[in-house]
């Protein structure tokens, strides 16, 4: 196959678009897509400062490294989960990944947060699957650090892929109000949140993988070992073999709702504008925000059982 832009021979294929790209026109195909990605959600411009949330992985690092080639002022910020091996090595890649290219990061440690709250932790003393511990504190630390630092827009590295399974997972249980939020752009309910956006929401999970691998980026191909049972899998899994039947199909399922369906759940999303959090001052729709929650929950926990312990012992 040639390449449909200069007619050199293509070296990737992208059966969705019916298009081949030699490298060159590939990186320029992707940097493009992005950035017009980015001036038609309006989701950031050259004046704003982008925190960009990197966990290792091959879509955050892409989005990273195309933003920075854009000109676009970012900074990097990664959250060590303390999931065992695999969140030191992500770490170690982050790191690795803005020392060579001299890009600020910002490093934060759930275990340094307090004690137990890490996220194996966490879904241990409070019984929760490790996903859910794991989504409540990543959503709280992003805001916090977002707001502590004064940026004007947190950027995560969600592609295609992600997008169509998770729309595909709202619409099997129709729900109405994430279906209100599953947006390329958030805007912001309370001036402590900034602005969220998903950079890479059209371009697949294929088109990130190919883009990290020509531009030499060195990422963490494991997955956590959590998301092994997640059933975000097996909702990628269907919408992999649908586009295997059909390409295109991931891409006309996340457009097409985003065109004519999205509005239609904007009501849903309407909270009202919460109030700040007692414990944190982040905002919250009760009296504590849902971080704080959790930490309350396993603070009883760990006293609860390290009181039995005691007891034991003297016993
Ligand atoms: S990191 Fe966290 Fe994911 Fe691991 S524990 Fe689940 S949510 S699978 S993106
Ligand atoms: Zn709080």
């Amino acid at each position: 196959m040639k390449c449909t832009r200069c007619k050199a021979k293509a070296e990737v294929h992208l059966r969705a678009h019916n298009a081949g790209f030699c490298r060159p026109c590939y990186l320029g195909y992707f940097q493009r897509h992005v950035e017009r990605a980015v001036d038609r959600e309006k989701m950031f411009s050259k004046d704003d400062h982008i925190l960009v949330a990197v966990s290792g992985g091959k879509d955050s690092l892409a989005l990273w490294d195309v933003l920075v080639g854009l000109g676009y002022r970012t900074t990097g910020l990664y959250l060590g989960l303390g999931i065992g091996g695999y969140s030191d090595r992500s770490r170690e890649t982050v790191e690795a990944f803005a020392r060579n290219r001299e890009l600020p990061l910002v490093v934060r440690t759930l275990a340094d947060e307090g004690p137990g709250l890490a996220v194996p932790d966490v879904a241990a003393s409070t019984r929760r699957v490790p996903c859910a511990a794991c989504g409540a504190m990543k959503r709280h630390f992003f805001d916090a650090a977002a707001h502590e630092g004064s940026f004007d827009v947190l950027a995560t590295g969600h592609n295609l892929d992600d997008e169509a399974a998770r729309l595909l997972g709202n619409v099997l249980r129709w729900q109405r109000d994430h279906l209100a939020r599953q947006r390329p752009v958030l805007q912001p309910s309370h001036p402590k949140f900034v602005r969220k956006v998903k950079p890479l929401y059209l371009l697949s999970e294929y088109e990130t993988a190919v883009y990290a691998f020509m531009r030499g980026i060195e990422y963490v191909v494991e997955e956590c070992p959590n998301a092994e049972g997640a059933t975000q899998l097996v909702y990628k899994d269907a919408l992999n073999r649908l586009e295997a039947a059909s390409p295109g199909t991931k891409q006309a399922f996340v457009k097409e709702f985003l065109r004519n369906a999205q509005s239609l759940f904007a009501d849903d999303a309407a909270r009202g504008v919460p109030g700040e959090c007692q414990q944190c001052g982040m905002p919250a729709y009760g009296a504590i925000c849902s971080f704080c929650a959790l930490v309350r929950e396993v603070e009883t926990k760990r006293a609860r059982r390290a009181a039995a312990a005691a007891e034991h012992a003297g016993a």
